[in-house]
């Protein structure tokens, strides 16, 4: 009926106005007020909104529901999709050019909150036209022919003598690649194994019990959904994915479904460790005190993603996931065997090969900026599934979570002696934020390079 958003002073709430998303701007103090369905009159308008959280959830809200509008949401829950909507989501026919509504069609499906696996379950044979991306061909949708490897990094005695090879080693991989993967990392293989696991049983429970955990509210720590960027992206991708906050503040454990709560607790953990000896080493691969990246809070803040990409009956229609850069710090991925994440080597899309007891990192926008383009955030993609056995992984990016208005990220002040020219201008993460949540997945960047004339 009525919802009340108490707003932190962060961005990404929009609100449809006519044909434009216009951003709900945080003021200090105000609450904001918007009317549902039940009082949508002639008077009393009732407008999309849409949060654009990001996968690296930089900006937090409390959204208090009142009690009729939950009631009503629970008894959609048990009522089963209606016919029609079944038929229009899960049989990818495309109706005619006319009768066509993408964004209701988006809508039916994200309400079914069945996701793609709930798709597949149904027999769907075909991938609903919201789904199909433009020129296909162009994306080079295939498996990688390429011969290149990204580089695989021992870190054993990482803390002792074998140290300064060890720092050697990552920062011509973040300056080449912007991804290595790291073995004898400390965390024991086992742990890995009932990870992923754990992420696949919760996938797998029955929609009925899953979907209670569907949703795309604000402030939540925890939510399921399809494409946290369903409503704003041109295309969707076949994979649905579990979000949770990890940090500054401790994750609301209860929240964590029953089925992968214990492992990604203790998941966590675990990759605060490795995330502290890694930025020790990236620091100090840049020069600085191994304490810099920590000291400036770049390990507190933590998102995690636990994706499922279920198979895809069309998978050269389609992506898992889209090319895109990781707008953060770092970001440490876990991912099974099944294969299909790519990373843009030149020219090349190159396949990152599971290897079992591997663990992935790659660096982001935010260390690109920071390093003044010493460690590269490189695009990567992940192709649909065309396998019958479900790929999972699991990813953590690391932020930084000092984000005042007089805290500035950008090339950091040290890297900048002997002549050296910022190649960023500095920002403050609510600016950051706010580019952050205007564009579909992509780069950052861009926006915040300074243009030198050619000499
Ligand atoms: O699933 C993967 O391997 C990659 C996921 C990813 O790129 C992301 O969550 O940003």
């Amino acid at each position: 009926m009525l919802t009340v958003v108490l707003q932190k002073q962060a961005w990404g709430l929009q609100v449809k106005h006519g044909k434009e998303w216009v951003e709900v701007k945080p003021m200090h103090g105000a609450l904001l007020v918007n009317i549902g369905d039940l009082l949508h009159g002639d008077r009393l308008v009732n407008l999309i909104t849409r949060s654009v959280l990001d996968s690296t959830q930089l900006a937090f809200d409390t959204a208090i529901k009142s009690k009729q509008t939950k009631d009503i949401k629970n008894q959609r829950l048990e009522q089963k999709p209606r016919k029609r909507r079944r038929k229009m989501t899960m049989n990818g026919d495309a109706p005619g050019e006319n009768e066509y509504d993408r964004a209701k069609e988006v809508k039916e499906f994200d309400e079914s909150k069945i996701g793609c696996k709930g798709l597949v379950d149904s027999g769907a044979t075909t991938i609903p036209r919201f789904f199909i991306h433009p020129n296909t061909q162009s994306l080079q949708l295939t498996q990688s022919s390429s011969s290149h490897l990204i580089p695989t990094i021992d870190l054993s005695h990482a803390l002792s003598h074998r140290r300064s090879e060890i720092i050697h080693q990552i920062r011509h991989a973040s300056h080449t690649w912007g991804f290595f993967q790291v073995i004898h990392h400390d965390i024991p293989i086992s742990v890995l194994d009932d990870t992923i696991s754990a992420v696949r049983s919760f996938n797998e429970l029955p929609t009925e019990i899953k979907s209670q955990h569907y949703h795309r509210e604000m402030g939540s720590s925890v939510n399921f959904q399809t494409n946290f960027d369903l409503y704003r992206s041109s295309a969707a991708t076949w994979r649905d994915t579990l979000q949770l906050r990890l940090g500054p503040d401790p994750p609301v454990v209860d929240r964590i479904p029953d089925a992968c709560r214990k492992e990604l607790v203790e998941w966590d953990v675990h990759v605060r460790r490795m995330g502290e000896v890694l930025m020790g080493l990236l620091s100090e691969g840049l020069g600085l005190e191994k304490g810099k990246l920590e000291e400036m809070t770049c390990l507190e803040s933590r998102q995690l993603v636990a994706h499922y990409y279920p198979y895809c009956p069309q998978p050269d229609l389609t992506l898992g996931i889209g090319s895109h850069t990781d707008p953060g710090v770092l970001t440490v991925l876990l991912q099974d065997q099944v294969g299909g994440l790519q990373v843009k080597h030149g020219e090349e899309w190159v396949e990152i090969k599971p290897m079992h007891g591997a663990i992935v990192v790659n660096i982001g926008d935010l260390l690109q900026m920071m390093s003044n383009d010493e460690y590269k955030s490189v695009e990567h993609r992940v192709l649909a599934n065309p396998f019958r056995e479900p790929r999972i992984s699991i990813g953590v990016f690391f932020n930084p979570s000092k984000r005042g208005d007089t805290d500035y990220y950008g090339p950091v002040p040290e890297l900048l002696c002997d002549g050296k020219v910022a190649h960023y201008r500095d920002f403050t993460m609510g600016e950051f934020m706010g580019r952050l949540f205007s564009r579909e997945l992509g780069t950052l960047v861009n926006h915040f390079k300074l243009q030198r004339p050619s000499i």
